[in-house]
């Protein structure tokens, strides 16, 4: 199994990480998102969006972090406890990776994206955003230890790494007790994988 990956995104350490909790052995292929690798034609043949992360499993690839966590728990999760089968349980995970699809993008990655890699974007309206997103998830986050049930779910490691990496676009993460002490839980998970970009 191969993970095509970039070490400074969310997106792709969100998929390693997941790959680490559930112990799959996988190899990694860095791709330079800096240097557009993305775009060039050897990668959209595997991946005709030009975005990391891909994952290629004996040659049935699968591109977009959400689709690649729920191939992953569906294939490994013999217990369903990270993705549940039961209506109720799958739609509270679906509603968290559908809030870090959009909400936590346009908040969160992209004050990062555009603090960090210089990317041409509303860095004051993504920070906004980023604070009303965690301002949610902390009233959430009050009376819960993890987002979408009583034990950790793809929910939590999809939330995970952008909210995390916060600060780096300008939003610091003291005014929300309860996501760091969830933040804390996450990085206590057996097997997690820190995401090893390192600023600068
Ligand atoms: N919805 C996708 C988003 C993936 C994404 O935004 N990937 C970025 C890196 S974080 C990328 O590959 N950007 C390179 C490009 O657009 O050329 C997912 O969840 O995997």
């Amino acid at each position: 199994m191969k993970l095509y990956s970039a070490q400074r995104s969310g997106h792709a350490h969100t998929c390693r990480n997941f790959l680490s909790i559930l112990g799959v052995d996988y190899e990694t292929v860095e791709v330079s998102t800096a240097d557009r690798e993305t775009r060039k034609e050897a990668f959209l043949a595997l991946n005709p969006f030009g975005q990391i992360p891909v994952l290629d499993d004996d040659g049935f690839v699968v591109r977009d972090s959400h689709a690649i966590l729920l191939y992953l728990a569906k294939k490994y999760d013999a217990e369903h406890r990270w993705f549940p089968e039961d209506p109720a349980g799958a739609a509270r995970v679906a509603e968290w990776l559908a809030t870090s699809t959009l909400d936590l993008v346009i908040g969160a990655a992209w004050a990062r994206a555009a603090k960090n890699f210089g990317r041409d974007l509303d860095l004051e309206k993504s920070q906004q955003l980023a604070h009303r997103l965690l301002g949610r998830m902390d009233a959430h986050l009050a009376d819960r230890a993890w987002l979408a049930a009583d034990h950790a779910t793809i929910a939590d490691l999809s939330m995970y790494s952008y909210s995390a990496r916060a600060p780096e676009g300008g939003v610091e993460l003291e005014p929300y007790p309860n996501v760091i002490a969830w933040l804390e839980r996450v990085e206590a998970l057996d097997g997690f994988a820190p995401m090893i970009w390192l600023k600068g």
